[in-house]
């Protein structure tokens, strides 16, 4: 593979000058934000979401980014461009900057923009024809008290727990629940089920990040006629759900066909699900930002 540009802070650098300083409080402490985005057949998929977004997490955590929406457009464009890439995956980040070995940001006078446009593969192939297995976790979801789950940050510690559990049980991914004991989400995805017809997913508040593609399955729902809603789901409502999917930029729509072991529904993905995976296919080679002109 012919190796990457990289966009840091308006330059292009091949990938392995890309670097940064081990000042950064994006490496120190995670101190930064964060968007995974796909683009499909020459068109960034969702892209106006995403940015707002990352201008959301940046408010959140009192971080001024060093350049303008259009600004950033056009650099996460150019990136894909210099790449020659038709369809894969961005990574764009925000990080807090260079400042000392303290934690305060007021010692880091400048955030950083790094822009990678690469490709990415969750999960195997099959799973999206076969389904996924999970497994409940035992680390709960952060509370929106101490970190709220919807600023999509640099730290992934609480993520990586789970998802390291998941990878211990020799599952696929992991549920994570809030700490009351309600469903959240998985480690990297939003999750939605399916019951008599009606699809139904966790509410924000439950500590879900608040996902792109969450947004896109309300959306075909809405054209397809498929009742959803917003509710409190807790294991029991899994366990005994006709169907389950999740849901996740670099997951796209996949199904879920068991919870810790127990089948969902027949234990294969179920008819509802696989209407909405493949209106969610035809949406993403039909719509978004062109790449080039
Ligand atoms: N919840 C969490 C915690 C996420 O990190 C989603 C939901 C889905 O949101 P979008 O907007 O993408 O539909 C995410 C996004 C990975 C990985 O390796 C996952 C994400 C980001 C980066 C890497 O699983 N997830």
């Amino acid at each position: 593979m012919t190796p990457l540009q990289i966009y840091i802070d308006g330059a292009f650098l091949p990938e392995s000058e890309a670097k940064v300083s081990v000042f950064d409080h994006g490496l120190l402490y995670g101190d930064g934000i964060f968007e995974g985005i796909r683009f499909y057949n020459g068109r960034v998929f969702q892209f106006e979401q995403h940015l707002d977004r990352l201008w959301d997490s940046a408010k959140a955590i009192c971080l001024k980014i060093p350049m303008t929406v259009e600004e950033m457009r056009e650099a996460t464009l150019e990136t894909i461009r210099r790449n020659g890439l038709e369809d894969g995956y961005i990574r764009l980040l925000v990080t807090r900057g260079v400042g000392n070995l303290g934690l305060s940001p007021d010692r880091c006078p400048k955030a950083s923009v790094i822009i990678i446009a690469s490709t990415i593969q969750l999960y195997p192939a099959e799973k999206y024809a076969v389904g996924m297995e999970m497994v409940t976790c035992s680390t709960r979801r952060c509370s929106p008290a101490a970190l709220s789950p919807a600023v999509k940050s640099l730290n992934y510690l609480n993520n990586i727990m789970a998802k390291i559990e998941a990878n211990h049980a020799g599952a696929d991914e992991g549920l994570m629940l809030n700490e009351e004991g309600y469903v959240a989400e998985c480690t990297g995805d939003n999750i939605f089920i399916v019951n008599r017809g009606q699809v139904s997913t966790p509410p924000i508040s439950a500590g879900a990040l608040r996902g792109i593609t969450r947004q896109v399955v309300f959306d075909i729902c809405a054209d397809l006629g498929v009742p959803i809603c917003e509710e409190n789901l807790t294991r029991y409502d899994v366990y005994t759900a006709d169907e389950c999917f999740l849901t996740g930029t670099a997951a796209e729509v996949i199904p879920a066909i068991r919870l810790d072991t127990r089948p969902i529904g027949d234990g294969k993905p179920g008819p509802v699900s696989l209407r909405i995976i493949e209106r969610f296919r035809e949406l993403t080679r039909s719509t978004g930002t062109p790449i080039r002109g």
